[in-house]
């Protein structure tokens, strides 16, 4: 079932997982499964829209990263506007799993924000949460309803929670290539990702086959599966990074948390006028 909370709507399924969606981002902060908490929120995050959220599930569109150079986007805050949108609750669509929709149109983003993006886009962004027992999934269509065609890229932003970072690995990802977002290097993984320190790190192309595992003690605890989402960014901000970002607290909170967020985002999506575009995350 879904309830309509006000600023955000909570899904409960029949066997008892939850999940809790901000209107504001369209941002999922809470999802549960048998109790257990299985994506991370800041306890500084700010739930009232002052400002994006910080963990769960924000939705990163129609840039990710800075705006790019010489672009449409070039003008646009970090990570574009989806996540700092109140979007519309469209309703529930399916009990069992139990579904939710969001929407968001030009009318939802600041007009001061939307006027950054330069492009006379006309578009419709649904999301739909689908909540299972065990699984969360995040689709997300796109839709060119305008005249003229513009570009644009998609990143479920996804703050796994876990029990301390020592301890884990990020597997799946052997030979596959990835940016350093913090030295510009292209290289190729040779190993599972371990952490023991900031790691940014964009991998491209990565063969929707290939589940991304995150284990603990070398037991696995979450797994995401993409549909039409090439690439894939690891994100943990270490020490340093989350001693800078106010909103990120407890200040050892990086030890309970790994970023793994599937996107399109090592190139640009081109969408036609009356084109669709679909995606999705699923989560276990
Ligand atoms: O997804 C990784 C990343 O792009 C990092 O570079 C870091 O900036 C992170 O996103 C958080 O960005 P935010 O704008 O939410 O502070």
């Amino acid at each position: 079932m879904s309830s309509d909370n006000g600023d955000r709507v909570i899904l409960t399924h029949p066997l008892g997982a939850t999940a809790t969606i901000l209107k504001y981002g369209a941002t999922c902060i809470l999802w549960t499964v048998g109790g257990a908490e299985r994506l991370w929120l800041s306890e500084g995050a700010h739930l009232d829209g002052s400002k994006a959220v910080r963990g769960g599930i924000p939705l990163v569109f129609p840039v990710f990263g800075p705006g790019k150079k010489n672009h449409p986007t070039e003008a646009l805050p970090q990570h574009g506007f989806a996540r700092t949108s109140t979007w519309e609750f469209l309703g529930q669509t399916t009990s069992d799993p139990v579904a939710v929709q969001f929407g968001l149109g030009p009318e939802q983003v600041p007009e001061a924000t939307r006027a950054l993006w330069a492009t006379p886009a006309d578009f419709l962004v649904v999301v739909t949460f689908t909540l299972s027992a065990t699984l969360l999934t995040t689709a997300v269509e796109v839709a060119n309803t305008g005249s003229a065609a513009f570009d644009f890229q998609w990143l479920f932003h996804t703050y796994l929670r876990v029990q301390a970072i020592d301890s884990v690995a990020v597997q799946g990802l052997v030979g596959q290539t990835r940016l350093n977002q913090l030295t510009s290097a292209d290289v190729t993984d040779s190993h599972e990702v371990v952490f023991s320190e900031e790691y940014d790190l964009v991998y491209k192309q990565v063969p929707e086959s290939v589940a991304i595992t995150v284990a603990e003690h070398g037991a696995v605890t979450h797994t995401t599966r993409r549909v039409n989402l090439p690439d894939a960014v690891v994100w943990n901000p270490w020490i340093a990074k989350a001693g800078g970002m106010a909103d990120f607290t407890p200040k050892d909170g990086y030890r309970h948390m790994v970023c793994v967020e599937p996107g399109h985002v090592s190139s640009f999506v081109s969408l036609a006028p009356g084109a669709l575009w679909h995606a999705s995350q699923e989560l276990l």
